[in-house]
């Protein structure tokens, strides 16, 4: 028995800081045509996939941070990715800044929806992992304000039963934290899908580029690896706003090997055929959590924040 579903990974380039919604989500439709016309059941979208990564820039105005944001999902702009979506019985993942109200108070996430095949949205997720800094740095070469345009995620790593597995996401810097893929894995995840804006060079130090590359793939392939689940993850990419963008986004085994990887720094669309019954073998021998797991030795892990070495000789 196989349970395979067509997944296309949607990488996108550079978006400008002026680009209109209706131009990205044009760019957006036409790589869901492409999707349809390669026979994808499911398509996954970048992190902040409907404006440039503004978090980028120092704003003192709340209303020009908020002009990046979403109030409503779907909205006019977005209305027709949804359609085209249905039309086609295409299930995708897409990451926004979402501005909701909640008992009369404001709030601001960097949200990803996994919506289904008919349209409907069946799982919203808010990014738990905000790097980077909440006051201005201006001695950065860019900005990395995650932490002061967002609120910490309040769903937790939820998974969701759709698609004809169990489906679950995250966004970028969530990857880099092992405790995503786990507590996910702890509810039997067969897939997560997670997008990404990842600079090419690292703001406060030397980092050659082919390191940061290799710690974009070895996060996502031992996330899959360790909980026995395919992982998709792609990149908003290229030269964007003068901050170079990396591009490598893959679709990964839950053996941990890349089954599919992009080659440009652009729009464009990777595509595998994941059989999610692949999930079996690491989940019923090696990473049989059940057989296998000690949690009696790993209470530090949610217990304490901060790394505590032992006090000097
Ligand atoms: N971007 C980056 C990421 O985690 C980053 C930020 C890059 C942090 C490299 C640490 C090292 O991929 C987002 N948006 O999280």
């Amino acid at each position: 028995m196989s349970r395979v579903i067509t997944v296309g990974g949607a990488q996108m380039g550079p978006i400008a800081r002026a680009d209109s919604r209706k131009a990205v989500v044009d760019r957006m439709l036409a790589l869901l045509d492409t999707a349809h016309a390669r026979g994808c059941d499911l398509v996954v979208f970048p992190e902040l996939a409907l404006t440039t990564f503004f978090p980028r820039w120092w704003m003192e105005s709340q209303n020009e941070v908020d002009s990046f944001f979403e109030s409503e999902m779907p909205g006019p702009d977005t209305q027709p990715l949804f359609d085209r979506a249905r039309e086609y019985g295409i299930g995708f993942y897409l990451g926004y800044a979402e501005k909701t109200v909640e008992d009369g108070e404001t709030h601001r996430y960097n949200t990803s929806i996994l919506v289904d095949k008919d349209s409907n949205i069946v799982g919203r997720y808010r990014k738990v992992h905000l790097p980077g800094h909440a006051e201005h740095e201006p001695e950065r070469p860019w900005q990395h304000l995650e932490k002061g345009y967002f609120e910490v995620g309040n769903l937790g790593f939820p998974v969701w039963r759709t698609m004809g597995g169990v489906m679950g996401m995250c966004l970028c810097n969530d990857r880099r934290w092992p405790e995503t893929f786990r507590v996910m894995g702890m509810q039997g995840v067969e897939m997560v899908m997670l997008g990404y804006n990842t600079p090419a060079a690292n703001a406060v130090g030397p980092e050659p580029f082919h390191v940061r590359m290799m710690h974009n793939h070895i996060t996502m392939q031992a996330g899959a690896y360790q909980n026995g689940t395919w992982v998709v993850g792609v990149a908003k990419a290229g030269p964007e706003e003068g901050c170079d963008l990396m591009g490598g986004s893959v679709i990964v085994a839950p053996s941990g090997e890349i089954v599919a990887q992009a080659h440009t720094l652009g729009d464009e669309l990777i595509v595998a055929e994941c059989d999610l019954d692949e999930c079996t073998f690491n989940k019923t021998t090696i990473f049989n959590f059940e057989a296998h797991r000690r949690p009696e030795h790993y209470k530090i892990i949610t217990e304490q924040v901060g790394a505590v070495p032992p006090p000097e000789e």
